[in-house]
């Protein structure tokens, strides 16, 4: 590793002195957690920014998950997607509840609507799709089979920051949507997460839950969990929020740039754009066809050797990894598009302060020069 190498992602952070005053007021308060002053602001600017009713912070996003389950006390079997982070389906098992993996889309990368009513049984009572790189999943069909069937909707928008589909927010659908603002996210807090929930009794229960389940000094409700976020985490996410829009549009723009550059290479496809999107520019994935000049894991081996760490989001899918693949609809023959995907796909390079000279650097080495 030297200083010339380009990660996949880097964090952009507020200039340190305006974060300054925060810190000491933290310092000065002593309230440092536990839904103190900048937690309860951070929360009513998020749901102001995102559009959305509202807002429960977290330490990080796998727990919100976590919590999200037990909120809607979901059992049985969920159906979600194996092209994804583990998070998304380990969020499943650490509530005893058991994943059952339907292929995706092409476009949206997403469950594939038309394969949820096959795979609903007694058992089923949620499904949990990805809004994958910040492209909407099928928001519409998803509800209509739910409300058909009498299942609750939990999305993963761990990447959908900033991203809108129909003029809202991908945090807007669902009966809860979770969210991520870890270190390699669009809107980072170090670590960190939501959950958008839609009236103010589910933001209780929420709130309850991530706090040992306490309701009051003396009275505990339920099995709760700590996951609260902490006060430097909000100071700072409310300092992030007056950079985040500067930030995807230098995605954007991005992006941009590496469409027009890849625009008439064999083999490399891009991902299509999606009616009435607006993306974040959170990754920038591109899948590598038989026709291109080499393969996709030559690539990766290539980039790496001149210093760029792609990485091969989401390679392999979790449907693939021991404490999963056992299960029947884990087997390959049922998951032909998401794994097409997984083996052809890699994330290049993306993020607010990615030069232009170490995007070129980037082309160049996957266009083979
Ligand atoms: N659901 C979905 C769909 C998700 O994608 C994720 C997380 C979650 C749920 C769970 O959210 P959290 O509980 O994390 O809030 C990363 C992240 O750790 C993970 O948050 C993320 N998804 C996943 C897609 O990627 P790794 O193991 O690939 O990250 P790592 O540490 O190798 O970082 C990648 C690159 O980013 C590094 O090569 C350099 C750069 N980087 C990373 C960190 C942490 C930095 O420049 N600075 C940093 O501090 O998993």
């Amino acid at each position: 590793m030297s200083d010339r190498d380009i990660y996949v992602t880097r964090p952009f952070l507020p200039p340190l002195e305006e974060l300054m005053p925060d810190l000491e007021r933290i310092w000065t308060r002593r309230d440092l957690t536990n839904g103190a002053a900048f937690h309860r602001e951070f929360e009513r600017a998020l749901a102001s920014y995102l559009g959305v009713p509202f807002v429960s912070l977290f330490a990080n996003a796998t727990i919100a998950l976590i919590t999200a389950l037990q909120c809607l006390r979901i059992s049985g079997e969920v159906i979600t997607t194996p092209y994804s982070f583990v998070a998304t389906a380990h969020s499943l098992l650490w509530n005893g509840i058991e994943p059952v993996f339907v292929d995706i889309d092409p476009v949206s990368l997403s469950i594939d609507p038309a394969r949820i009513e096959a795979a609903i049984t007694p058992r089923t009572t949620a499904i949990m799709p990805v809004h994958v790189y910040g492209r909407p999943a099928d928001v519409e069909a998803i509800q209509r089979i739910a409300d058909t069937y009498g299942l609750r909707t939990i999305y993963d928008a761990a990447h959908g920051f900033g991203a809108r589909y129909r003029g809202q927010s991908l945090a807007a659908f669902g009966d809860l949507a979770i969210m991520s603002f870890h270190a390699t996210k669009v809107f980072n807090t170090f670590e960190g997460g939501a959950i958008v929930s839609r009236d103010a009794q589910t933001k209780q229960r929420i709130d309850y839950l991530k706090n040992f389940g306490f309701a009051d000094e003396v009275t505990v409700v339920a099995a709760g969990i700590n996951g609260k976020m902490n006060e430097f985490q909000a100071a700072l996410g409310l300092r992030q929020l007056a950079h985040v829009d500067d930030c995807i549009d230098r995605r954007r723009e991005i992006a941009v740039r590496y469409d027009a550059a890849f625009g008439s290479i064999r083999g490399l496809e891009r991902l299509e754009a999606m009616d009435e999107h607006e993306p974040n520019g959170s990754y920038y994935p591109v899948f590598v066809r038989e026709a291109f000049r080499c393969s996709r894991d030559e690539l990766y081996r290539q980039l790496k050797s001149a210093g760029i760490y792609g990485r091969r989001y989401f390679y392999p899918l979790i449907s693939d990894f021991p404490m999963y693949r056992g299960r029947p609809s884990a087997a390959p023959a049922g998951l032909p598009v998401a794994r097409q995907a997984a083996d052809s796909v890699i994330c290049l390079p993306i993020y607010p302060e990615l030069s232009p000279d170490d995007q070129q650097r980037v082309i160049d080495v996957v266009r083979g020069g």
